[in-house]
């Protein structure tokens, strides 16, 4: 008879407001500042991972997509070492299988890390039903990637740079519904540096990297107390202001690490001369990049349909769009073909076991 055992669980990315940048531990994964994040709608996009196990394995084994790897990733490793560290007596790992696809394209524009991460380490706490469960899921979706830890949770996420370097949900994504999360690709290849690189090497030559730690704790508290409220004027200054800086804390890094592009640097025009657009001080949209040009875009539903307009006579598939005259106080260039894709979705309620 088989002994085989499998737990299946799925978990979506999440898009930090309040940016985690630097490791005060390389090894654990331990970030020097608290972060801020939404997860996103598992509808969507989301990753699905599949974790088994039997006394006939006689080697851990990682599937991608359907396709076999010849290796774990050293991080994958690591993950499955501690799992085994923290395993019972009577319910031993031996060996695992792990299946995972994501169900967005690489080129999304979204770390896909996060969402395998944590439902890899979901999966894997209950597969092996490891105490404390919480604190250990946390513990390995960080070791496996650190902003994993802010994808085991729905809605609003912080992750604490304190204690555990644990990660909580401040408010769930039935708060605050009708905000919607507009995703522009305007480049889906490979970053440069990638963001473990960068980071370390802004915490060697950066200057103005200790000057932005030291605004975060106030930026989480104004943020959040603006999420209590809904209060999305407020909302948007402090998600775009902490995406700037993020940005020229990377710029002022030697060599500089620099993710942002001419298209980005559009975007951040035509974001400020939209909501600047009818003199009443509401902003209607706001922008965030990670490492990487593309902009996640956060608005209200009420005006998805207009700022869609705006990007489509912006950034029209082909020269001889039409101009619409609603925009016709806004005096930028016409990007044609900027865009490859727009990824529209929502805030989640966080992970699910399937199986
Ligand atoms: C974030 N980023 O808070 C920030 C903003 C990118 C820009 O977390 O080395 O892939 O695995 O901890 O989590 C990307 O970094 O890096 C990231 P590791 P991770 O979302």
């Amino acid at each position: 008879m088989s002994d085989s055992r499998s737990v299946t669980c799925q978990a979506s990315p999440n898009i930090a407001l309040i940016k985690y940048w630097g490791k005060r531990d390389e090894e654990l994964i331990l970030p020097d500042n608290d972060s801020l994040s939404i997860t996103l709608d598992l509808n969507d996009m989301h990753s699905f991972t599949t974790v088994s196990t039997s006394s006939s394995m006689t080697c851990d084994t990682f599937y991608f997509d359907g396709i076999q790897q010849t290796k774990l990733s050293g991080r994958m490793q690591k993950v499955l070492n501690e799992v085994r560290r923290r395993s019972k007596k009577d319910n031993q790992i031996k060996f695992v299988e792990i299946r995972s696809r994501n169900t967005f394209p690489a080129s999304s524009g979204l770390a896909s890390s996060a969402s395998a991460y944590a439902s890899l380490a979901i999966a894997l706490t209950n597969l092996f039903n490891l105490d404390d469960s919480q604190s250990t899921t946390a513990y390995l979706a960080r070791i496996g990637s650190g902003s994993a830890v802010r994808s085991i949770y729905g809605g609003f996420v912080r992750w604490s740079s304190e204690g555990e370097c644990l990660s909580s949900c401040v408010y769930p994504a039935e708060h605050w519904p009708e905000l919607r999360i507009i995703i522009l690709i305007f480049n889906s290849s490979k970053k440069p540096v990638s963001s473990t690189d960068a980071m370390q090497r802004t915490r060697e030559t950066s200057t103005l990297f200790q000057a932005r730690l030291s605004t975060v704790n106030k930026k989480i508290e104004k943020l959040t107390e603006a999420i209590k409220i809904k209060d999305f004027n407020t909302f948007a200054e402090i998600v775009m202001k902490d995406s700037s800086q993020f940005h020229a804390v990377c710029m002022d890094t030697y060599p500089p690490v620099i993710y942002l592009n001419e298209q980005s640097k559009h975007l951040i025009d035509l974001v400020h001369a939209y909501n600047q657009m009818d003199g009443n001080h509401q902003i209607k949209v706001a922008y965030t990049f990670d490492a990487g040009p593309n902009p996640f875009c956060f608005i209200r539903e009420e005006h998805v349909e207009e700022f869609l307009r705006l990007l489509n006579n912006f950034y029209p598939a082909e020269q001889e769009s039409k101009f619409d005259e609603r925009f016709s106080s806004i005096k930028l260039p016409i990007m044609s073909n900027a865009l490859e894709r727009i990824v529209q979705t929502k805030i989640g309620a966080g992970p699910k076991i399937v199986s």
